[in-house]
């Protein structure tokens, strides 16, 4: 795991749909991309993850379902992003399979270090800065933080939270191997543009580690 990681929110695409907010972050060189529904029926969710799956598939992107193992699994996504209240490790990969690609969030330091037993294929650090959105989290971990996770972990790291142009390097630089964004592609009037701006820094950071 390695790169920019779009996840997506539709309330801050404004009035862009959300295919067009995906296609345009993963021609701007995102590597993943996440789909995040809170707000939505379960049929929405299983059609709209079908057509992104598909969408995706000509670029070889993975597509990764936020929470619901069900709609990842109705939709043969190659992955499921689970936090500490959802479906313990163990259960999504029985029902997902060795193959699937499982995050998992780590909002405290006995998150850190429960996650060392797992066989996750990351761990999202969460949230590295305080946003907007996301309020129901417990405190950042900031640049240090991150440092600390990097040192301990043997996990593949990917960081969230209030990431954006301006502090990228810095994040890249204290350990993150993947990027994670909401609004700073979402909420942006040219999302392409933007995952190149930030994808290029991962990229140039990354080399200089
Ligand atoms: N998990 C932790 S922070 C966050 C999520 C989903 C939101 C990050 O959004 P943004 O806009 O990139 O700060
Ligand atoms: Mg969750």
């Amino acid at each position: 795991m390695r790169g920019l990681y779009l996840v997506t929110d539709r309330g801050l695409c404004g009035g862009k749909p959300l295919e067009e907010v995906v296609i345009g972050a993963v021609r701007g060189g995102a590597s993943f991309v996440q789909l995040r529904e809170k707000d939505v029926s379960t049929r929405f969710f299983v059609e709209e993850a079908g057509r992104i799956r598909k969408l995706l598939a000509p670029y070889k992107v993975p597509l990764i379902i936020n929470d619901r193992v069900d709609v990842a699994m109705a939709c043969d996504a190659e992955g499921v992003h689970i936090g500490q209240e959802d479906m313990p490790y163990e259960m999504v990969r029985k029902l997902m399979g060795q193959k699937a690609i499982i995050g998992l969030s780590v909002e405290t330091w006995e998150d850190v270090e429960a996650s060392q037993k797992l066989d996750v294929s990351y761990i999202g650090v969460s949230p590295v800065f305080a946003t907007p959105t996301k309020t129901d989290t417990k405190g950042a971990w900031g640049l240090e933080g991150l440092s600390r996770i990097k040192a301990f972990s043997r996990h593949p790291l990917v960081a969230i939270g209030g990431i954006n142009e301006s502090n990228v390097k810095e994040v890249v630089k204290a350990g993150a191997d993947c990027a994670a964004v909401v609004s700073a592609i979402c909420a942006s009037a040219d999302p392409e543009a933007a995952a190149r701006g930030i994808n290029e820094i991962i990229n140039s950071s990354l080399k200089e580690r």
